[in-house]
C-alpha cells in the first residue's frame, strides 16, 4: 500500500445541503488526512478543465452549470491508497444506485447533484488538484495517530 494524494470536491449541492462537515468527517474518520482545503467558486474555465473528459457528452453542459452554480469545497486528501479509499467512501456515480454506507448512498438520489467529486486515478488526481491548488497550499504534516492507521 502506498501513500497517495487525491482530489476531492464537495459540490454545490453538498455545500447547499450542509454536508461539508459530514463529508470531511467521513474522510478523517477513515484515517485519511486533509492536506489542503478551501471554499471557492469554480470558474467556467476551471470546470471545463476538471471535466474535460466529458466534453461532448449529453450531460456536459448541465454538469458545468451545476459545478459553477455556487460555492464548493475543494480538498487534497492523503493516505495509503487514498484514491481508491476515497472512491469507495463516495460510492457509485449514480447516487440512487450507490450502496448505503457510502456518501452518495446515504445522502442522494441524483446523478449530476451527487454531492461529491473525487479523482479516479493517481494521474487524474495530480491533474485535478493542480487546477485548484498551488504547491504552497498543500501541507506536509504528521499526526501522532498515523502509526495506528
Ligand atoms: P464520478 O463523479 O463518480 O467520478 P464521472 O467522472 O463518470 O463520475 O462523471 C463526472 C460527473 O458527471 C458525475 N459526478 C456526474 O455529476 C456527471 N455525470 C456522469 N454521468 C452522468 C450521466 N449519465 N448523466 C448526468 N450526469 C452524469
Amino acid at each position: 500500500m502506498k501513500v497517495e494524494r487525491t482530489f476531492l470536491m464537495v459540490k454545490p449541492d453538498g455545500v447547499a445541503r450542509g454536508l461539508i462537515g459530514e463529508v470531511l468527517s467521513r474522510i478523517e474518520r477513515k484515517g485519511l488526512k486533509i492536506a489542503a482545503l478551501k471554499m471557492i467558486r469554480v470558474s467556467r474555465d476551471a470546470a471545463e478543465k476538471l471535466y474535460a473528459v466529458h466534453r461532448g457528452k449529453p450531460f456536459f453542459e448541465k454538469l458545468i452549470d451545476h459545478v459553477t452554480s455556487g460555492p464548493v469545497v475543494v480538498a487534497v486528501v492523503e493516505g495509503r491508497n487514498a484514491v481508491e479509499a476515497v472512491r469507495t467512501l463516495i460510492g457509485d456515480t449514480c447516487s440512487y444506485k450507490a450502496k448505503p454506507g457510502s456518501i452518495r448512498g446515504d445522502f442522494g438520489l441524483d446523478v449530476t447533484m451527487n454531492i461529491v467529486h473525487a479523482a479516479d486515478s493517481e494521474a487524474v488526481a495530480g491533474r485535478e488538484l493542480s487546477i485548484f491548488f498551488n504547491d504552497d497550499e498543500i501541507f506536509n504534516y504528521s499526526r501522532g495517530c498515523e502509526r495506528w492507521i
